[in-house]
């Protein structure tokens, strides 16, 4: 009864938009701020079932990432700090477009029931609450707190300006038994990367030009200050922020890492005076990560070091330390995977594949790959966007946990022992439930010290296809219907067809399209041997779509 008049009392001020489907797709909600304070509500209500259901803490996150400035958007956390299961979607796009506040309650105590959730026997009951720095994020804050407490006994924690992979981090965090402040999310990763940075191979310390400074961009948004809280425990990185939100610029316009990598060019605040130094670009909520190079008399344009780049990077340091592992410890094979989506660029796969690893597949979206990584001892996945991290399973932690155990009481410095150390570090360092441009940052910077590689000499590990990426406006995005991991269209019929037809065309050729799981467009990708017929290509594909 009280349940039900706290339900009916609070869902009344917050009525949803006239005309207006919302849907949780790869990202959960995003759309005009205007149109969200009842959808953040709802989803408020939707993080306690949550809880109550799981027995754990939930997180919701309010940023709309590399989206304009006057969007915003909702997404939950799940007790491992993962997304959100896939089997509440259909709840949560049920309650965002429920017309009236009777109707959001019916749908609740059907769910409910459904779910067995019992409203009256009160366990922990606790969603985090994190925000990015747009300025519709305090309001939308304040209802997803009216809906989380519109349950009885749910409890709302403020966890103020976060990056979206802190607040991921301090669910998984809680819901371990650690503690979850902001000052142990910054703790962990300094000493983890201080413990790397004791092992790198002496021979390679203060390699001519490894040591310098990254220069970041920061997006004008909460990852530049967020970095320099953690630059300042780091007494052997130099890191120089620009395009932080406290400069006054305006977030994601002509910076952060969505603009960089899709077009190529400088961010804000960069240019000639760069040249040849190590540049990093963030997001604007700090979940991806790109590194680029600016070449002298560029006029703009940039080498761009991407989310593929990053992966291979990773995936050769791990390498090397399982290979220290499998041959000198009883260690039975660890299994290394990597994940990508279709657009990672061909020569990435290629390289991956020639260092003799698996290479998997999925649909583009975060939790996609994350599923998929999380299948092998250590699985590494990473949208070419900069997006990705490196998961570690429980009982390889538990494997390297012991054989590090071993060493205090013993010598220290067989590879093998190093290895272990090494990864255990990494594992602590990068990331466990969403990719983290922080951490990822971290770890780029210490493979490069332990390699005594510059960004140069990383970059150079394979050359780029030319690609290029279009995005086309329909009127209905879903009548374009994909398979095999999004490189094959099964509807409209006749439609793959036309555009194999166009790529066999051209040398290198590889082109798909598919329905974006995050704006009413369908977008359509080309990779060919030149940047002219890559271009061509996408343009030709995209009038197909048209
Ligand atoms: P959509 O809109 O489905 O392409 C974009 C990115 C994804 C992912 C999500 C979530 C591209 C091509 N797509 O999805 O990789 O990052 O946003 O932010 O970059
Ligand atoms: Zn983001």
């Amino acid at each position: 009864e009280e349940q039900q008049s706290l339900l009916l009392n609070s869902s009344s001020r917050f009525s949803p938009p006239q005309g207006v489907k919302l849907s949780y797709g790869t990202a959960g909600f995003r759309a005009d701020a205007s149109l969200l304070p009842s959808t953040v509500f709802r989803i408020g209500i939707l993080a306690a079932l949550r809880s109550l259901q799981t027995r754990s803490v939930i997180g919701i996150m309010i940023t709309a990432s590399h989206n304009k400035v006057s969007d915003n958007g909702v997404k939950i956390a799940d007790p491992n700090g993962g997304m959100l299961s896939q089997r509440w979607e259909p709840f949560a796009d049920a309650l965002a477009n429920a017309p009236s506040p009777q109707n959001l309650i019916l749908l609740i105590n059907e769910f409910v029931e459904k779910e067995g959730i019992s409203l009256d026997g009160v366990g922990v009951v606790e969603v985090l609450l994190g925000r990015d720095t747009r300025p519709s994020g305090d309001a939308l804050h304040e209802a997803a707190k009216q809906g989380v407490t519109s349950i009885v006994g749910a409890v709302a924690t403020d966890m103020g300006i976060l990056t979206t992979p802190q607040l991921h981090w301090m669910v998984r965090a809680r819901n371990m038994g650690m503690r979850a402040s902001e000052k142990d999310y910054f703790e962990q990763l300094s000493s983890s990367f201080r413990c790397l940075v004791d092992l790198v191979p002496t021979e390679k310390i203060k390699f001519d030009g490894v040591n310098d400074k990254v220069v970041v961009d920061g997006a004008n948004g909460v990852g530049g200050v967020k970095l320099k809280d953690l630059g300042r425990l780091l007494n052997s990185l130099a890191i120089e922020v620009r395009n932080s939100s406290e400069d006054g610029g305006i977030l994601n316009d002509g910076v952060g890492a969505d603009y960089v990598q899709k077009e190529k060019v400088v961010p804000h605040g960069f240019g000639s005076k760069d040249a040849w130094i190590r540049c990093a670009s963030l997001d604007g909520d700090a979940d991806r990560l790109v590194y680029f190079i600016v070449p002298p008399e560029s006029s703009g344009r940039i080498d761009l070091v991407d989310g593929d780049k990053i992966l291979s990077l990773f995936a050769l340091y791990i390498k090397e330390q399982l290979n220290f592992l499998n041959e000198k410890e009883d260690l039975n094979q660890a299994r290394l995977g990597v994940v990508q989506t279709a657009y990672a660029n061909g020569a990435s796969t290629n390289y991956l594949k020639q260092l003799g690893l698996e290479v998997n597949f999925t649909p583009t979206g975060v939790k996609y790959l994350h599923e998929k990584a999380a299948e092998f001892d250590i699985g590494i996945y990473f949208e070419a966007n900069g997006h990705g991290t490196v998961l570690f399973s429980e009982s390889f932690i538990e494997w390297l946990e012991a054989r590090t155990n071993k060493i205090s009481s013993g010598s220290k410095d067989s590879e093998g022992e190093k290895a272990a150390l090494r990864l255990l570090a990494v594992s602590k360092l990068i990331n466990q439930a969403v990719g983290d441009a922080l951490s990822g940052l971290l770890l780029v910077e210490v493979i490069l010290q332990h390699m005594g590689w510059s960004i140069h000499r990383w970059n150079e590990l394979y050359h780029d296809l030319p690609s290029r990426q279009l995005k086309v406006k329909v009127a209905d995005r879903t009548a374009v219907v994909t398979t095999n991991a999004e490189t094959v269209v099964v509807s409209p019929p006749g439609l793959q067809e036309a555009i194999n037809e166009e790529t066999d065309k051209y040398p290198q050729g590889r082109c798909f399209v598919r329905p974006s799981g995050t704006e009413d467009v369908v977008r359509v990708y080309a990779e060919a041997s030149t940047q002219e017929t890559a271009d061509t290509l996408a343009n030709s594909v995209a009038k197909l779509v048209d």
